[in-house]
């Protein structure tokens, strides 16, 4: 195990990616977590695996994870500078995947 894979992915594309990581014969662990800027939940993959797999992951997390524009509710300022307010909804475009690959010094199962 010399690497790890954290990918951030939409929740809508989760179970696939898990499915298909399985597939594949990859280990991945799940975790439910929440973006800063939208703050609505996504879900968080880390997937160890050796170097000479790492592109195949990569692979897989682009072909299951796809780009959805999301709109950002406006929130009043309370308090702040009512000069920045922005009173619409805007649109971002949100994904398919945000992905860090972190070398691992060392992998331990007790
Ligand atoms: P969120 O932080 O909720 O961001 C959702 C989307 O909002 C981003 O999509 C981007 O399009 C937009 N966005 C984020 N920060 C912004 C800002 N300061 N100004 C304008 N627009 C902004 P993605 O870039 O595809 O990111 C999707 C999710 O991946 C993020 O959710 C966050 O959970 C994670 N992520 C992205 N970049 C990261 C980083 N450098 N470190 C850690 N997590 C990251």
């Amino acid at each position: 195990m010399t690497k790890l894979i954290l990918a951030v992915v939409q929740d809508q594309d989760s179970s696939r990616l898990s499915k298909a990581l399985v597939e594949n014969n990859f280990r991945a662990t799940k975790l439910a977590t929440t973006g800063g800027f939208l703050k609505s939940g996504n879900t968080t993959f880390m997937i160890g695996t050796e170097d000479i797999r790492v592109e195949r992951a990569l692979q897989i997390i682009k072909e299951n994870c796809r780009a959805r524009d999301q709109l950002v509710a406006p929130v009043s300022p309370m308090g702040g500078n009512a000069d920045s307010y922005v009173p619409y909804p805007v649109e971002v475009e949100v994904g398919g995947a945000t992905v860090f690959v972190l070398p691992v010094d060392q992998f331990l199962q007790f």
